[in-house]
């Protein structure tokens, strides 16, 4: 019998986190540890109509993984699965094509921006039918499952599928249909942007670079900014998808996009610079010597997006995660459209998107996205710039300094402590909890707070309430302090604080940031006592 039912144990640490179930490489090679986990994830949402897209970032045991999934989909009763060729699919790619496919969900391997390699990182999530992370009700719920999973059902004795070449294969009464990963996607690209007015911009001499980080959107990035956009090659860095990401860290960010950030600040900088993550959902902005803070790049697209065919038509809402920058709630204001507030993570857009309450929304983690899928889309994101500096001929830079003077700038910073001792953080957090109602009032250093409390979330679609989703400290001059632990890490904990302050006046606008926030930034310490919790004095990574 080639379809067997195996008898397993649960594992205690499969709670799928901000985005998915992420560990290291080495946790997911334990013998039945994926299994169980995808086991969990069947036995929780059930076939459906039995259709499954699946692919990942193309990380360090992304094929195995991939081979395991349509061994156990089609001993779970699938009736077909689409695979990325090469068993690649960026984040946004497969959430287009579990819409385009109305399949009953999608697998999606990748631990994102963490690092790969043999030592790195893995991770799997599932998508439900609209294309978006599954809910935390149906996150909650795979894992209550996984607690109690006593066997796992998967085809034995056949061989790998050929994942190379587009073909049709079958898999036991399972059809394996190996698709094109950025065909579908390409093309739903061309009808929210002005590919022509791009082309001709690029034609006309605006000069691009895009560092894909050795991650997924390598050939994504190729099709269309070269392809169909006639940017020339020359225009992609990193655009070869490697298992370990060429040993770096696909975040695209100041610290980790290095080579990039010089090449925007050299003396023969391309107007627009961009990068993306390791599957391709998150996305950098930068002007020649210039970078975008991801809270204003959503404010700008915003503000802008009247000038874009694909949103032409105006937006009925936005939305921001919370620790995101309050920018694009002041081009809301001046829209008259509302902007919701959402706890971390892009599975709490999924329902304001479906019910059509807002079109635009984002993460500060570089993350932005529309409703055209149901994740966050790094190259969207580029393309929606590209078509901006076409449709109003100017540069990056000009363009956020006049949204500046308009709006106001609110600077920005997060600072992360990495890897910290995880009771030292659980432990911060809650003194701060303990002392919420007395802050009101009080100083910190210049500053006077003048809110204090614990996001918590009640979505307006289906009334779900999400609590713990990050300390909220609101200062005079619309000021904010943000604090929460993050729910992506793989080792200990990292306690991230976000930090932002409002200038209105243009002649104030020019600071760097850390310099422009440097009362709020000790305050932050302060208040907190991060060093007394943490033992460092100093964050790991400033974005
Ligand atoms: C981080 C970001 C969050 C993002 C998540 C997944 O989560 O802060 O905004 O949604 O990563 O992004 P956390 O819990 O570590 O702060 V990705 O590119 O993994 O899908
Ligand atoms: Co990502």
């Amino acid at each position: 019998m080639p379809i067997r039912t195996i008898p397993t144990t649960p594992f205690d640490d499969q709670r799928p986190g901000t985005s998915g179930l992420r560990k290291r490489v080495s946790r997911f090679q334990e013998p039945r540890y994926l299994e169980n986990f995808v086991q969990s994830i069947f036995d929780t949402v059930g076939t459906g109509n039995g259709r499954l897209i699946l692919g990942g970032d193309g990380r360090f045991h992304n094929r195995e993984a991939i081979q395991t999934i349509l061994r156990m989909a089609a001993a779970n009763g699938f009736r077909e699965v689409l695979v990325g060729a090469g068993g690649l699919l960026s984040t946004p790619a497969a959430s287009c094509l579990i819409r385009h496919h109305h399949a009953h969900g999608g697998i999606i391997l990748s631990a994102s921006h963490n690092p790969g390699g043999p030592e790195g990182d893995f991770g799997i999530k599932f998508n439900t039918a609209n294309g978006g992370p599954a809910p935390e009700t149906v996150t909650e719920a795979i894992y209550a499952r996984s607690k109690e999973i006593d066997a796992y059902r998967i085809v034995e004795g056949t061989d790998d599928i050929p994942l190379e070449r587009r073909a049709e294969h079958r898999l036991e009464g399972m059809r394996v249909e190996v698709i094109d990963p950025v065909e579908t996607y390409a093309t739903l690209m061309e009808s929210l942007f002005d590919f022509d007015r791009i082309r001709d911009a690029l034609k006309g001499g605006l000069s691009l670079r895009f560092d894909a980080m050795h991650a997924v959107t390598g050939p994504y990035a190729r099709e269309i900014l070269v392809r169909r956009l006639g940017a020339p090659e020359e225009s992609l860095l990193h655009a070869t998808p490697l298992p370990d990401f060429g040993g770096g860290h696909p975040d695209p960010n100041q610290a980790h996009a290095r080579e990039l950030m010089a090449i925007m600040q050299g003396a023969d900088a391309p107007a627009f610079g961009a990068a993306s993550d390791g599957d391709g959902d998150r996305n950098m902005i930068l002007g020649r010597n210039f970078f975008v803070t991801p809270s204003d790049s959503l404010a700008v697209l915003a503000a802008n997006a009247h000038l874009v065919p694909g949103y032409a038509d105006g937006l009925p809402g936005v939305a921001r995660s919370m620790p995101t920058s309050r920018a694009v709630d002041r081009v809301a204001e001046r829209m008259g459209i509302p902007c919701y507030e959402t706890p971390t993570g892009w599975k709490f857009f999924g329902n304001l998107l479906d019910a059509g309450r807002i079109r635009l929304c984002g993460e500060e983690s570089f993350g932005t996205s529309s409703d055209h899928v149901r994740e966050k889309d790094g190259l969207w994101a580029v393309l929606f710039w590209l078509d901006l500096l076409a449709a109003r001929n100017e540069g990056v830079e000009a363009i956020v300094r006049a949204h500046w003077r308009e709006y106001g700038r609110n600077y920005y910073t997060r600072h992360d402590y990495e890897g910290v001792d995880a009771d030292g953080a659980r432990a911060l957090m809650e003194a701060l909890r303990e002392r919420l109602p007395e802050l009101p009032g009080q100083r910190l250093g210049e500053l006077e707070v003048v809110s204090a409390d614990d996001f918590a979330y009640t979505d307006p679609v289906d009334g779900s309430t999400s609590r713990n989703q990050g300390i909220r400290i609101g200062l005079e001059r619309e000021g904010r302090i943000v604090y929460r632990l993050s729910g992506t890490g793989t080792v200990g904990a990292t306690l991230r604080v976000y930090i932002e302050g409002v200038e209105e006046d243009p002649a104030r606008q020019d600071r760097d940031p850390q310099q422009a926030l440097a009362g709020e930034i000790a305050a932050a310490r302060e208040l907190a006592r991060i060093e007394h919790f943490t033992g460092r004095s100093a964050p790991s990574v400033v974005t």
